[in-house]
């Protein structure tokens, strides 16, 4: 499969170059395999060989050692990166999976006692723009206490144990799905069952049906719940709501959600307590 080019093949100034660098011997084998390469047809073999200047060499007895082309090299390199580029696609489709489920989102910094407005605090938002606690998240230590502030009305809270792991992302995936163009009460997406899962799978909540399950007020695993029956009394520009004051014993995370069934269902009304 090897070919030793003659002068005759090396034409205009490519075999110009070649001999011009035979003569000063200096990088005399890299510009010689250049012009060969671009002098040579593209029917030939898929290695270069020895230059002219060598043929002394090959006199000597000393075999000429072949080199790749370079389209065979692309093709190998491609292949490669082909090769990486597949690798690093499964990294992020399973990445993200893995973390999430060893993820601990209750390893932030605690206070001993928190405050949260449950509802934005006045002036308030347009609806349904109210309907959010604030901060979102917060984490005490173990022993400490969070008291939960009505602003505005028609809210109540319950309070159930997560899996440590558990994002915003897993509850509200759970709920009415497209915003208040679709979720909203002429819809009346939220008298439908909605089945409420944390990071580990686990059914926190079932809301049931309207109006069979007149508010979202799941029963198993509960740690508190406040409003069912009467709907607790929010604040108002000038007067204060009602306070609800948990103090929790043990630590992990815990999903407090209002029970309001179109507060939670489609305005996606909730938050998290972590306990460390
Ligand atoms: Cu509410």
């Amino acid at each position: 499969m090897y070919a030793l080019p003659t002068e005759r093949v090396l034409s205009g100034w490519r075999a110009e170059k070649a001999r011009r660098a035979d003569t000063i011997g200096v990088g005399r084998p890299l510009i010689w395999r250049i012009a060969a390469r671009r002098a040579r047809s593209p029917l030939a073999s898929d290695f270069e060989t020895v230059a002219s200047h060598c043929r002394d060499d090959a006199a000597r007895g000393i075999v000429p050692t072949p080199k790749l082309t370079r389209q065979v090299q692309e093709d190998r390199m491609n292949k490669r990166l082909l090769g990486v580029t597949l690798t690093l696609w499964v990294v992020a489709l399973t990445g993200p999976m893995e973390s999430s489920q060893i993820q601990d989102l209750t390893d932030k910094v605690a206070v001993q006692d928190a405050v949260v407005d449950f509802g934005a605090p006045h002036p308030q938002p347009a609806s349904p723009g109210h309907h959010i606690l604030s901060p979102e998240e917060v984490t005490i230590v173990k022993g400490g206490t969070v008291t939960f502030v009505m602003n505005g009305t028609g809210h109540g809270l319950a309070i159930h144990p997560v899996s440590k792991n558990t994002t915003r992302q897993h509850i509200a995936e759970d709920l009415c799905q497209g915003g208040p163009a679709l979720c909203n009460t002429t819809a009346q997406t939220a008298r439908r069952q909605y089945l409420i899962t944390d990071g580990e799978g686990s059914l926190i909540i079932d809301t049931g049906v309207f109006p069979a399950q007149p508010v979202v007020d799941h029963t198993p695993g509960q740690l508190i719940s406040a409003g069912a029956g009467v709907l607790l009394t929010g604040s108002t520009p000038t007067t204060a709501g009602t306070q609800v004051r948990h103090r929790f014993a043990e630590d992990g995370r815990y999903l407090v959600i209002c029970i309001n069934r179109v507060h939670s269902i489609n305005d996606w009304m909730f938050g998290f307590v972590n306990v460390v």
